[in-house]
């Protein structure tokens, strides 16, 4: 197929052929650059030995604000002033927002099972994790919607311990709508501090924030390089990386809609990928018109045009069967199907973080209330991880229930497998329940 250079194609967005998008529009490769994993390693480090005073060290280097070990957790007067600086309005859509996340997530809460069959039970428990901390993005890009999507999960799992770590604003204060929505989720220990000092001090503890089972929520490369380096002595919820949207469109589709929902995207970050696939070139040509349009209205219009020079890509495709296809292969963070019939569709979708059906679904609705999380794989990784849920927060313990009978049924196969494995003591172990050896 032809690739389009039509004026401002390569400007703004790409309008490229599907080939050409496997080719290079579609790679995203996680690769830091060796200095940031060994600054990383580096502030882990000294967190680990000077504790809470490397905290305050780092606070004041990379936050511009000078702390007291003291000062590092928020004070229930701070909580309550950042309720009087907040309206009326913002606490009733936030807390509409809570119970719509809420209510989503009770529906993913798994039970423990038994299976009684006759002489051997097996089950499983699901047990909440005891402590868990959320890491909350400072500056432009600290949502109280992620605090939600962070909180909510956790409480309906169960775990009884959130610690919320955010770095402070210049001037030492902290968002009051952040602060808000954290108390309205349920969590009640907030630390001021972010970056890879914050992520060190959730995993190994310092004497102000005890240190926790797992860190999820996305912040920085910084942020993102130390969860990479804590994993294992913590666990985490995946690698986060800038944000995407794939729409699937047909030559029915509003091109104003995918064009708005490009933009919301693309708004995100610099590095953000907002990727159209359309067998209709003359919906590609209207979305490319659309953006243009739209985009002098916007204020942050120069991220924008600079996130969709690097970002924007719209790709027409041979029919819908390939767009699907090469949306599979992206694997995009959110996924928006605009054409006829969108649910028959559904059932091509393999690798996505959500997906948004027909015209009324944009992303945006996902973003805040609609009730599904909104921290979702990116960079390609919904191939294998899923979003922020209740199970993120659980275990499962294995139980097994064997009677007598059933040892002396299966008894003999382990006694052969513990053969073959050369580990006599495992077969030992059956034999002198059986009476076969022993005194
Ligand atoms: N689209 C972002 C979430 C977000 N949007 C928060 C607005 N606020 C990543 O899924
Ligand atoms: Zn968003």
């Amino acid at each position: 197929m032809m690739l389009s250079k039509s004026k401002g194609a390569f400007v703004l967005l790409k309008t490229i052929a599907a080939g050409e998008a496997a080719r290079r529009g579609f790679i995203r490769e996680f690769v830091v650059p060796d200095e940031i994993v060994l600054r990383v390693n580096e502030i882990i480090q000294v967190v680990r030995v000077e504790g809470d005073q490397a905290l305050c060290a780092f606070t004041a280097r990379f936050d511009g604000v000078e702390l007291e070990p003291a000062d590092l957790r928020v004070s229930k007067d701070e909580v309550r002033s950042a309720y009087r600086e907040v309206d009326a309005r913002f606490l009733e859509t936030i807390r509409l927002a809570r119970d719509r996340i809420l209510a989503f997530h009770r529906r993913q809460l798994p039970r423990s099972w038994f299976d009684t069959g006759e002489g051997v039970w097996l089950g499983q428990l699901v047990r909440p994790l005891d402590r868990v901390g959320i890491y909350v993005p400072g500056g432009t890009a600290s949502y109280p919607s992620s605090v939600l999507m962070n909180a909510i999960p956790a409480v309906v799992a169960g775990v009884k311990e959130i610690a919320m770590v955010t770095p402070p604003a210049r001037g030492g204060g902290m968002h009051p709508y952040t602060l808000v929505a954290a108390t309205e989720a349920g969590v009640e220990e907030i630390y001021k501090v972010g970056g890879a000092q914050a992520v060190a001090a959730l995993a190994y503890g310092t004497p102000s924030i005890r240190r926790v089972d797992k860190i999820t929520g996305p912040g920085n490369i910084y942020v993102t390089v130390a969860k990479q380096q804590v994993f294992g002595r913590v666990d985490i919820d995946m690698l986060a990386g800038p944000s995407e949207v794939l729409i699937i469109a047909d030559a029915g589709a509003d091109p104003v809609y995918v064009a708005a929902d490009l933009l919301a995207q693309a708004e995100h970050d610099v590095l953000a990928r907002a990727v159209l696939l359309t067998p209709s070139w003359e919906l590609a040509g209207k979305v490319r018109d659309e953006v243009v349009r739209l985009l002098d209205g916007l204020e942050r219009r120069e991220l924008l045009t600079r996130a969709l020079a690097d970002g924007g890509l719209i790709v027409v495709t041979r029919d819908l069967d390939e767009a699907f296809g090469l949306a599979n292969c992206f694997a995009p963070e959110h996924l928006e199907l605009m054409v006829a019939d969108p649910e028959h569709w559904l059932d091509r979708v393999k690798n996505a973080g959500a997906v948004f059906l027909g015209p009324y679904s944009p992303v945006a609705v996902g973003d805040y209330l609609a009730g599904p999380n909104h921290v979702l794989p990116t960079g390609g990784t919904a191939r294998f991880f899923s979003g922020l849920g209740v199970d993120t927060f659980l275990k499962r313990i294995n139980v097994i229930h064997c009677s007598r009978r059933s040892l002396e049924q299966l008894g003999p196969k382990v006694i052969e497998l513990a053969g073959v494995e050369g580990l006599p003591a495992h077969a030992l172990a059956v034999q002198v329940r059986l009476g076969e050896r022993g005194e």
